[in-house]
């Protein structure tokens, strides 16, 4: 079964969002795999988001990021990558799609209470960077 990760961003926490966040996935028929909150430190954000480094909203991300509390999940879903990826909506929740999870809740494209992994391959590399093997051990059921 595919797998994405996904973080509930500390807007997210900050806003009282967590559970009907999670509904919402679960009820676009994702299975939580794994799952903890956590308050990232500004290079943990750093490492994260190295592939924007450079780019002139990094610092403010990073910042944001680090910030507060978060939420890391692993999802699981037949093209879980894809579907989560419509299911949350464009970076820019002025651009997301109706129905979507950044259109209801988010501010703008710098807090945007989620992230989706946006590939299946960077989806095994990010769930690595919070979850440990056992952590992301395959369902027994
Ligand atoms: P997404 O894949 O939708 O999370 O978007 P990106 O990977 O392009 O960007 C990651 C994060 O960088 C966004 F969630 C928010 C931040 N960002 C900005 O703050 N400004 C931008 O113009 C683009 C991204």
């Amino acid at each position: 079964m595919e797998r994405t990760l996904a973080i509930l961003k500390p807007d997210c926490v900050r806003k009282a969002l967590v559970g009907e966040v999670i509904r919402r996935i679960q009820e676009a028929g994702f299975v939580l795999r794994a799952l903890r909150m956590q308050r990232l430190t500004r290079k943990e954000a750093e490492g994260f988001y190295a592939v924007h480094q450079g780019r002139p909203f990094f610092d403010e991300l990073t910042a944001f990021m680090s910030s507060g509390p978060c939420v890391p999940m692993v999802l699981e879903k037949e093209n879980a990558v894809e579907d989560f990826r419509a299911l949350i909506g464009a970076t820019d929740p002025a651009e997301a799609a109706e129905g979507t999870i950044r259109r209801a809740f988010a501010d703008d494209k710098g807090q945007n209470i989620v992230h989706g992994s946006d590939s299946v391959a960077n989806a095994a590399i990010e769930a690595a960077y919070f979850f440990c093997a056992r952590e992301l051990a395959p369902a027994r059921d």
